[in-house]
C-alpha cells in the first residue's frame, strides 16, 4: 500500500502544551520503517503549517485559541481531501483537534466517490462538545460534534458541505464524558461503547459488527486513534489520561481486525504528548499499533480466524 505520512503539530486544542512534538517522536520511534518493512512505500510529506490567523473572540469565555484552530482545521481539511486521492493518508497528531480537519477533507473525498465514510473513534472521551457547551474551551474535546454537523460552530468553524452521519461513527473504549456531551449524544445515532461494553463482551464483537456494517454499505473507514484509549500504565504519554483504558492486547486486537478486514482508508495518531512520556515507550507503542494495522501479525495467518 501507498502510505503518505502528514504532520499536524497543533497543540493549543489541548490543555497542556507538548502535543506539537508528537509527529517528531512518532518519526523518531520508526514509524517510517515499521511500515516499510511490511513491505508499503511510504512517502513523508512533512509537516502542515496553517495560514496566519487572527485571535476569533467567542461569546463562551472559556474558549481558546480559536482563529488559530479554524486556520488549521482550514489547512488539515484541504491536505486530507487532496491526500485521500492516492493512498492511504496517516495524520500524525497534533492534538484531537486536527480531526475537525481530517475527517471533513475525507468526508468530501467520500462524497465525490459516491460512499459513505465511517469513522472508529478510539478514545477515553466523546469529543462531543460545541464551541458553547466546552466547560475546558479546549476544543480537541469537539471535533466529533463538528464534523457531524452539529450546531455550535456556526460563524466559527467552516461551513460543513458533508457532515458524517451520526449512525456512521463508532467509539470505543469511552470513560470520561462531560454532563453537556452525554446529553447531546443521546439524540444521535452514534454508537458508544463504553469500557463497560469491552468488559462485558470483549473487543472482538464489537469491531467485528461495526467492520460488517461498513462493508454492508460498501463505505471508507477513517480510523482516529487518541492515546488516551489505551491504559495510563501502558501509554503515559498523553495530558488526559483516565484509569481502566484499553490494554496491550485489546488494542493490538482491534488494528489486526482492521487490518484483516482490508476496509481502513485512513488514519489519526493524536494526543500523544512527548514531553509525558517515559523513554519513548509511548511512542514506540504506538509505532507499533500502527504495524499491526498495516498488516504486522505474530503468525503468518490472520491472527482472528473468524
Ligand atoms: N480528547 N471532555 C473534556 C474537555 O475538556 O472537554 C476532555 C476532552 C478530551 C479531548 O480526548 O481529545
Ligand atoms: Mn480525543
Ligand atoms: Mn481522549
Ligand atoms: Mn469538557
Amino acid at each position: 500500500m501507498d502510505c503518505t505520512l502528514i504532520g499536524a503539530p497543533l497543540q493549543i486544542g489541548a490543555g497542556q502544551l507538548g502535543c506539537e512534538m508528537g509527529p517528531s517522536a512518532l518519526r523518531i520511534a520508526g514509524l517510517r520503517t515499521a511500515l516499510e518493512e511490511l513491505g508499503h512505500s511510504v512517502k513523508d510529506n512533512g509537516n502542515l503549517s496553517p495560514r496566519a490567523f487572527d485571535e476569533m473572540p467567542h461569546p463562551n469565555k472559556a474558549v481558546h485559541h480559536l482563529g488559530e484552530t479554524v486556520a488549521w482545521v482550514e489547512a488539515l481539511s484541504a491536505a486530507a481531501y487532496e491526500h485521500s486521492k492516492a493512498g492511504m493518508p496517516i495524520f500524525l497528531g497534533g492534538d484531537h483537534a486536527i480531526s475537525a480537519g481530517t475527517v471533513p477533507g475525507l468526508a468530501r473525498r467520500a462524497a465525490e466517490l459516491g460512499r459513505p465514510l465511517f469513522v472508529l473513534w478510539l478514545d477515553a472521551h466523546t469529543d462531543f462538545h460545541t464551541l458553547e457547551t466546552t466547560v475546558s474551551g479546549n476544543l480537541h474535546g469537539t471535533p466529533v460534534a463538528y464534523y457531524t454537523g452539529q450546531t455550535g460552530f456556526d460563524g466559527f468553524f467552516p461551513a460543513l458541505a458533508h457532515p458524517v452521519a451520526t449512525q456512521n461513527v463508532c467509539m470505543i473504549g469511552i470513560r470520561s464524558v462531560d454532563a453537556a456531551e452525554k446529553a447531546a449524544i443521546r439524540t444521535t445515532g452514534i454508537t458508544v461503547h463504553d469500557m463497560r461494553v469491552i468488559d462485558e463482551h470483549g473487543v472482538a464483537v464489537l469491531v467485528r459488527n461495526f467492520i460488517e456494517r461498513v462493508r454492508a454499505a460498501n463505505g471508507l473507514l477513517h480510523v482516529s486513534f487518541d492515546v488516551d484509549f489505551l491504559e495510563p500504565d501502558i501509554a503515559p504519554a498523553v495530558g488526559t489520561t483516565v484509569p481502566g483504558g484499553a490494554t496491550f492486547r485489546e488494542a493490538h486486537l482491534i488494528m489486526e481486525m482492521l487490518h484483516d478486514s482490508g476496509l481502513v482508508t485512513s488514519l489519526d495518531i493524536v494526543e500523544l504528548n512527548p514531553f509525558l512520556d517515559e523513554r519513548g515507550k509511548t511512542a514506540r507503542l504506538l509505532v507499533d499499533l500502527v504495524a499491526s494495522l498495516m498488516g504486522k501479525r505474530v503468525m503468518d495467518r490472520p491472527t482472528v480466524t473468524g
